[in-house]
């Protein structure tokens, strides 16, 4: 089975009660790029890549479409399978994972349809048919998020995210204060600087709150500064934004730099990456996520169907854009947080069927 067409869509995903604010980025719209593969046996797959604006990371909307065209053209009559398919991008375009992601994600999608497997049975098998997911707080007050934290909380949701950075470091401490006395102990904490504290902050923001049991997510901006907190701080470190490669993780994982991650699917390169990058955090007994920045009900499946492969007690959460978002694009199937968890969509592939209609014309074709 081989790839014959690839079609590349733009959507806007409006933020519901915008902005979403985080320490280096703020946004009220998301631009989405979807990716539909059809192969020369009429297979069809679907594929999305959702930078979260251009500043949260080295990435960009306008930037995954351009990427995507470079690659297309090279793409057509390789075979639909995931080495097959990698190997083809990087002999085409240097780097740019988060737009090969959508092509990977689409090749899933469309094997698993071939095949009949859930994607989650192609990446090695669910272990579940229910993921917890975790609920990102934005940036705000202490009284703000101490509510937001106890009402999610109260939704069933087994771990709630802070995001804290790019103000004053009181604020922050002031927040955590506050969450940690609205829902102390009854669920699970991490704390996403998201890039935004410096090193100064960090270290007086785990002194001063070394009783509360959180996690510090990317406190700060590069690996270099995470090597300098990490003998200092009393708290477990995980990397997010850093974690750009599969040559990343094996270096932060293998000297012992963090105890988790914050992993994003598209920004490993896709599903293929992704599974290496689980059995490598499985080898070493390393908890992480399974999220991405952004996007719709497909990328929401993809991260879902990884997510339930992980062994549980290393899987810290799937996070979806869906409860951020209004509307899906498959209308009766789309993928949704309840109670704080996310079930696996049935049926083959990604068990998703987007309404095409939504994505207008391509903007282009191959
Ligand atoms: C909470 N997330 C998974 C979604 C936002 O895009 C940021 C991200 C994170 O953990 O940094
Ligand atoms: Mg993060």
């Amino acid at each position: 089975m081989k790839i014959a067409e690839i079609h590349i869509y733009q959507h806007d995903l409006p933020v519901k009660n915008g902005p979403y604010t985080m320490a280096n980025a703020q946004v009220w719209a998301l631009d989405t790029t979807l990716v539909k593969i059809v192969t020369n046996t009429g297979q069809i797959g679907w594929g999305e890549t959702c930078p979260v604006g251009p500043t949260y990371a080295e990435a960009h909307a306008k930037g995954a479409r351009a990427a995507l065209m470079e690659m297309a053209p090279g793409l057509i009559g390789v075979e639909c399978l995931p080495l097959a398919i990698h190997r083809a991008m990087n002999g085409l375009l240097n780097g740019h994972n988060y737009a090969k992601a959508a092509i990977d994600i689409a090749v899933h999608d469309a094997l698993g349809k071939a095949l009949n497997m859930s994607v989650a049975d192609l990446l090695g098998g669910a272990v579940t048919d229910r993921v917890p997911s975790y609920y990102a707080t934005g940036v705000g007050t202490p009284d703000d998020i101490a509510k937001l934290a106890r009402a999610k909380r109260d939704e069933g949701y087994p771990r709630l995210q802070i995001k804290v950075g790019g103000r004053p470091v009181e604020i922050d401490i002031a927040v955590l204060r506050k969450v940690w006395e609205a829902v102390g102990g009854t669920v699970r904490l991490a704390v996403d600087g998201n890039r935004g504290w410096t090193t100064r902050d960090a270290l007086r923001v785990s002194r001063e709150c070394a009783d509360i049991p959180f996690i510090m997510e990317q406190p700060c901006n590069t690996i270099d500064e995470l090597r300098q907190i990490r003998p200092q701080i009393h708290h477990g470190m995980y990397m997010d934004e850093n974690a750009v490669d599969l040559p990343t993780v094996i270096t932060a994982t293998g000297t012992g730099l963090v105890d988790g991650f914050g992993m994003k699917v598209t920004r490993i390169g896709g599903l293929h990456p992704m599974t290496t990058f689980r059995n490598m955090c499985e080898a070493r007994n390393l908890p992480h996520t399974c999220d991405d920045s952004w996007g719709g009900d497909i990328i929401a499946a993809a991260c879902t169907h990884v997510g339930a492969t992980v062994k549980p007690n290393l899987l810290e959460g799937v996070w979806i854009a869906g409860p951020y978002i209004e509307g899906h694009y498959d209308h009766e199937c789309g993928v949704e947080v309840v109670g704080g968890h996310i079930a696996l969509p049935k049926g083959s592939g990604l068990g998703i069927t987007p309404d095409e209609t939504l994505f207008g014309a391509p903007v282009a074709s191959f």
